[in-house]
């Protein structure tokens, strides 16, 4: 029998719900699979943990998630921490800390999701976007200067390395490849950013000879983010700084009717440290403890999970089951236009696993 180790990071609002409800789902995949069981050890950092302690984890944290196999993590941020200290004090020390140098956020229509766009068929929205993860724009570097005068300034420093953009680029364009996609396009704006998105459009262009079979090209962020809109299905995979991947990928949500659908997942490819996944959406304080949150990324974040985890049977039957949840379309939460629970779509999904559809 395999033992699978998880940590689980409900965070704030409506991570917290969400959490819950989808940790029901844990010991039937181990029930259908037969061979693996799941360990499963929560933490209650987050903004709550700040106010008690002063910072958002304790200052081993790293070292206490380390040893395990997959962290799930749900939503950072809540009134009362501003929303830089949380971020800073939470997700991005573990996605740096432990090298998750890739975000990656598919962006799929499934069948019985409605897009807010006039597209063709929900084939047309079917893209990949990999996100640079460790570094770029979020780098947390900066200054306020001449406080308190007339001269104050604040400096915002986006810091781009050879290894940590040649890194994400190679890994998209393997990602293509292992994929069968043969489409890539490369997010820029090195008209207005003339050092660092100009070095990163270099190291594209350095990178693209290698993989001929990929038809590759750069484009401004703002045209793409027209693209999305406009023509969907001209996209295969996106590779993406930072910030750049980060609001493209909410714009993505949106294309799939709510932000509480999308997954994530924060990739350390080569293994040494664990890998992180979460949903796209944040803590979402409106709708907080009112029990009718999205649990759709989350669940679709935990088929990535397991994906890494090399359990590709799981997490085939887990997304076959939210996929046949999501187009039966029986129950669903307000923000898809039902009036469903978050733990009654849960209970469905955990239904379709146990039944096998
Ligand atoms: N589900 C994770 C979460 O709370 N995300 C909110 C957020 O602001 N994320 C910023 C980011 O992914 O960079």
């Amino acid at each position: 029998m395999r033992k699978i180790s998880l940590r689980i990071i409900p965070g704030d609002g409506i991570g917290v719900e969400v959490m819950r409800e989808c940790m029901r789902i844990v010991p039937v995949l181990g029930e259908i699979h037969g061979g693996v069981s799941f360990a499963v050890q929560g933490h209650d950092w987050g903004c709550g943990y700040f106010l008690r302690h002063g910072s958002m984890m304790p200052a081993d944290g790293l070292t206490i998630l380390s040893d395990c196999d997959a962290i799930l993590l749900g939503a950072v941020g809540f009134p009362g921490v501003p929303d830089h200290v949380s971020l800073q004090g939470l997700l991005l020390p573990i996605r740096q800390g432990f090298d998750q140098y890739v975000n990656l956020r598919p962006v799929r229509l499934l069948e019985g999701l409605a897009s807010p766009l006039r597209i063709a068929s929900r084939h047309d929205i079917d893209f990949v976007v990999i996100r640079e993860n460790s570094e770029g724009e979020y780098c947390g570097k900066g200054a306020f200067l001449n406080e308190g005068t007339p001269d104050e300034t604040a400096v915002q420093e986006a810091r781009f390395t050879r290894t940590g953009v040649g890194r994400i680029i190679r890994y998209a364009f393997e990602y293509a490849v292992s994929h069968g996609r043969t489409g890539l396009v490369s997010a820029t704006k090195s008209n207005a950013l003339n050092y660092s998105m100009v070095f990163w459009d270099r190291i594209f262009e350095e990178i693209r000879p290698s993989y001929p079979a990929i038809a590759s090209r750069s484009m401004h962020v703002d045209a793409l983010a027209g693209l999305m809109i406009m023509r969907p299905s001209a996209l295969e995979v996106v590779v993406a700084s930072n910030l750049f991947g980060d609001i493209l990928t909410d714009l993505g949500s949106a294309m799939l009717g709510s932000i509480g659908i999308s997954p994530s997942a924060n990739i350390n490819p080569e293994r040494r440290f664990p890998s992180m996944f979460e949903p796209v959406h944040g803590s979402a304080p409106d709708i907080a403890g009112a029990g009718i949150a999205n649990p759709v990324g989350m669940i679709w974040s935990m088929v990535l999970m397991l994906e890494h985890l090399d359990l590709a049977e799981a997490a085939s039957l887990l997304m076959k089951a939210l996929e046949s949840v999501l187009a039966a379309g029986r129950v669903r939460t307000p923000d898809m236009g039902g009036t469903g629970t978050t733990g009654e779509v849960v209970d469905e999904v955990c239904r379709a696993l146990r039944s096998g559809h």
